[in-house]
């Protein structure tokens, strides 16, 4: 698309300085009125909610654009330094609500719908997710864009518009079926298309050398082909601050050229098929939350994200600085969200180097002070590595500069520890073998200023295990930044009874200082009061017992115990554990021990990874043992079993606030740091957990009395390992054993034989490699801790009001003042309120 600029002198500032729209009901509903009638042509004969919900997207819209605008001159003028968030996932769920909620016009937007006789709920409804990522790292972004915005930092977030987001998941008899995510087919009412924008990022070819003017030997990357990369902008709002911030996703186009030149040799039908290769790249979200090694489509994203932003934001430079480089590094910060997309390393490098003609030395200084890379994982199997071969035919000339990048800093491992071959072999980038591969997550530390862990115990466990050798190369790169959540959407967005019951009682503030939240402490001795915390918290346990009646058809009594794991299904998760445990429950009923009984329902719901066959087999043993206790009629209400399926942001809106109990067990020293625990904390759950990523931080700040505690600490796991001997467990714990011979017995899998027989190996014949067995019985403790502690409901109401007032540590707002203050060290820009 060719777009002629216009001369300056003909647009009049009258095109684009406009009065402010209103914020008040009349306005909404009439501008609401416009859209519905005028731009989108319907009358009230329309049937289609879908139009509605489009009528009042583009009426929240034009507000947020109104501080776009502003926002973007505050920035431009302010000549401030900058950060960008890049990240191959954002999972930003819905935009309507939180449109409202951080324009301030909830109320208002209500009223404008009512005034037609619609309930915005119902309408709010209709709106598909976002659901551009897999879970923790995904939505972590978004909650990290939010809190940007709020507090007026400039930060922008860059990551791919995929066609298909999250796969939608369906249960068939148990079993996960996984369903295409086409969530724009309907059109994308929030996003604003850059076509002038439009960035070219190549793939293959060679690279050839040659002498510039002044004789330099300088780099061409010849005869690559081209794909455009196109930016859609997403409004990302500032509660009631008047900033708004952008993401920017980038999709993919085939060029006109790239047509032609097939044309040319003869096959016009071929390269109208090509136009699809380039099509391709950015179609479809890779559904693991684990790596998946050696695709090379994946290597394609996350080149042509690095290449398409850092050219984005060169150009930005270029326009107002001309080629002067010399204050770029004070001006620009990366954040690479993990290791996805560390190609910006040696993009940036050749960029600098072969199109802006600076040595390697004056592009090392840029890129080492620029880069920035947190890390999410300590399995050592989820770090990235990619084959040296697909490196060669794809990004050749990446390929030269990462050997430079790893020759250089191998010359300072070598004469830092003279003689430690070992040593440098171990550090090297490349990882040596029959098929030689680059190892990710060493190119990004080597580059970075910074490293960091997102809780406490990763943090310290990256400097002792994974990332020791670096930690002693350069301690001072490596620092923590314990993760966080927006409270908007988590507390004042999806639970509106507790919101208003907290603000009622110690004022707004907590919106914007969570730590606000400690005043509540002083309340939850007073009983008027958490009668009403009661009160709300059963208005949560309807809604959510409702969404359980729909979609699972099983009914949940409020008056019971919910308690809920929702996150992705992965062993080290240990969903599995969870299954024991309520297999155990039902033995007890079964054998008429169920004295002091606290009636309980059981939540799952989280994607398997669609080639993971472990954690299939997880969901399908979780429905089966569901369907056996459900419709037991010796178990009737003492305890129900449900599995939820296709998790997603907007299912946890209605979860979190409806849970009483919330499920943090992995084994220890292996989540990083979890933040699905943060957001049912903020809403007074209880947690059950062990010590591991941030549960630890949860507990240190809520008192060891209000934490349900059990398992083994990541230190005695490792000692552990080596003498575990589940078999050996089994047979001493009288309860375990029952446990194993019900599942062994087939009793959940009458008529299909076998199909559990992987799970009970990995926990018996291949050595239960997650500590399954070895926290059962500690775990089993627990949760009866939990059931009494339930039973005494002033003494319950008491923690969870005590949770509530502990979470103020895990919004995102402290996380991310701590990246500003310790990394990016932005200072925040004031926007102009809309007048
Ligand atoms: C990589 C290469 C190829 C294909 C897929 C991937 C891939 C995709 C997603 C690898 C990892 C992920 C996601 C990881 C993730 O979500 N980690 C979680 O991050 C959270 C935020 O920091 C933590 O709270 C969780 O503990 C951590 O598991």
């Amino acid at each position: 698309m060719e777009f002629e600029l216009v001369r300056k002198s003909t647009l009049k500032k009258s095109l684009t300085e406009l009065p402010a729209l209103g914020m008040d009901p009349c306005s909404i509903a009439t501008d609401f009125r416009r859209y519905f009638s005028h731009t989108l042509g319907r009358d009230k004969d329309c049937k289609s909610v879908h139009y509605l919900y489009s009528a009042l997207a583009f009426t929240l819209h034009d507000r947020l654009m109104e501080r776009w605008k502003n926002t973007h001159y505050a920035c431009s003028e302010s000549n401030c330094k900058q950060a960008y968030y890049l990240s191959l996932e954002f999972l930003m769920g819905r935009a309507l609500g939180n449109a409202m909620l951080n324009l301030g016009i909830t109320d208002e937007t209500t009223r404008a719908m009512y005034e037609h006789g619609i309930v915005l709920e119902e309408i709010a409804e209709r709106e598909h997710d976002a659901g551009l990522g897999n879970g923790g790292l995904g939505r972590l972004a978004a909650c990290f864009l939010d809190s940007c915005a709020t507090l007026q930092l400039p930060v922008t977030g860059y990551g791919i518009r995929y066609e298909y987001g999250m796969f939608r998941q369906h249960i068939e008899n148990g079993n996960q079926v996984e369903e295409p995510d086409h969530w724009l087919r309907d059109g994308n009412p929030w996003e604003l298309e850059r076509p002038e924008f439009t960035q070219r990022v190549r793939y293959g070819g060679r690279t050839e050398y040659y002498h510039d003017h002044s004789g330099a030997l300088r780099v061409r990357w010849v005869d690559a082909h081209a794909v455009l990369a196109v930016p859609y902008d997403v409004p990302v709002p500032g509660y009631r601050n008047g900033t708004v911030n952008t993401l920017r996703l980038w999709s993919a186009a085939a060029t006109d050229e790239f047509d032609l030149g097939e044309f040319n040799a003869g096959s016009y039908t071929e390269s109208v098929a090509a136009k699809n290769d380039a099509e391709h790249i950015t179609m479809v979200l890779y559904p693991n939350d684990a790596s998946e090694n050696g695709k090379e489509l994946r290597l394609r994203q996350q080149y042509f994200l690095a290449s398409a932003s850092l050219q984005d934001i060169l150009r930005h430079w270029i326009s107002h600085h001309g080629k002067d480089f010399t204050h770029f590094a004070a001006k620009n910060h990366f954040q690479l969200n993990d290791t996805h997309p560390t190609c910006v390393v040696p993009e940036l490098m050749r960029l600098l180097m072969d199109e802006y003609e600076m040595s390697w030395e004056q592009a090392w200084t840029i890129t080492s002070s620029t880069v920035a890379y947190t890390n999410h994982t300590l399995l050592p199997e989820a770090l990235e590595k990619w084959p040296v071969r697909m490196f060669r035919n794809l990004l050749p000339r990446l390929l030269e500069i990462i050997f430079e990048i790893n020759a250089q800093y191998l010359a300072q491992v070598a004469q830092q520890w003279p003689g430690d071959i070992d040593r440098v072999r171990r550090m090297s980038i490349i990882e040596e073998g029959a098929e030689p591969q680059i190892r990710m997550a060493y190119l990004a530390i080597v580059a970075s200023f910074s490293v960091n862990g997102v809780a406490a115990l990763h943090s310290q466990l990256l400097e002792q295990t994974l990332f020791r050798d670096f930690y002693e190369l350069w301690p001072k790169k490596f620092n923590n930044k314990t993760n966080g959540v927006t409270q908007r959407r988590w507390l004042a967005w999806a639970n509106p009874s507790l919101s208003k019951l907290i603000t009622d009682k110690i004022g707004d503030g907590w919106t914007t200082d969570l730590s606000q939240l400690r005043k509540l402490a002083r309340y939850a001795d007073d009983t008027a009061f958490r009668k009403q915390w009661r009160k709300t918290n059963q208005i949560n346990k309807a809604r959510l017992a409702e969404l359980v009646q729909q979609e699972c058809g099983i009914t949940f009594k409020t008056s019971a115990l919910f308690d809920v794991q929702v996150k992705r299904i992965h062993e080290y998760k240990r969903q599995l554990l969870n299954v024991l445990h309520i297999i155990h429950l039902y033995d007890r009923i079964k054998r008429g021990d169920t004295a002091d009984w606290t009636s309980r329902c059981v939540l799952f719901g989280g994607k398997a990874a669609p080639g993971y066959a472990m954690a299939k087999n997880t969901i399908k043993l979780i429905c089966n043992v569901s369907n056996a206790i459900n419709n037991d009629p010796d178990v009737g209400d003492l305890l129900k079993v449900a599995f939820l399926p296709n998790y997603r942001v907007t299912a946890m809106e209605i979860i979190c606030p409806g849970t009483d109990l919330s499920e943090q067990i992995s084994t220890a020293g292996k989540e990083a740091s979890g933040t699905g625990n943060m957001k049912f904390m903020m809403n007074g759950a209880l947690t059950i957990g062990t010590l591991d990523g941030a549960n630890i931080e949860m507990r240190e700040e809520v008192g060891a009395e209000n934490f349900f505690l059990f398992g083994l600490t990541a230190e005695q796991v490792e000692s552990a390992r080596a003498r575990h001997d589940p078999k050996a467990i089994i047979a001493a714990d009288e309860d375990l054993k029952r446990v194993m011979q019900l599942l062994s017995s087939g009793h959940f899998n009458q008529f299909e034989p076998n199909i559990f027989d992987p799970i009970i190996q990995s926990l018996t014949t291949y050595g239960d490699y997650w500590m399954t067995t070895a926290d059962f019985r500690s775990y089993v403790d627990a949760q009866q801790h939990a059931a009494d502690a339930f039973r005494d409901q002033e003494q319950w109401t008491r923690m969870s009001i005590l949770n509530t007032a502990a979470s103020g540590k895990f919004s995102s707002d402290r996380t991310i003042q701590e990246y500003n203050q310790d990394i990016w060290k932005l200072k925040p820009v004031k926007v102009f309120p809309v007048t």
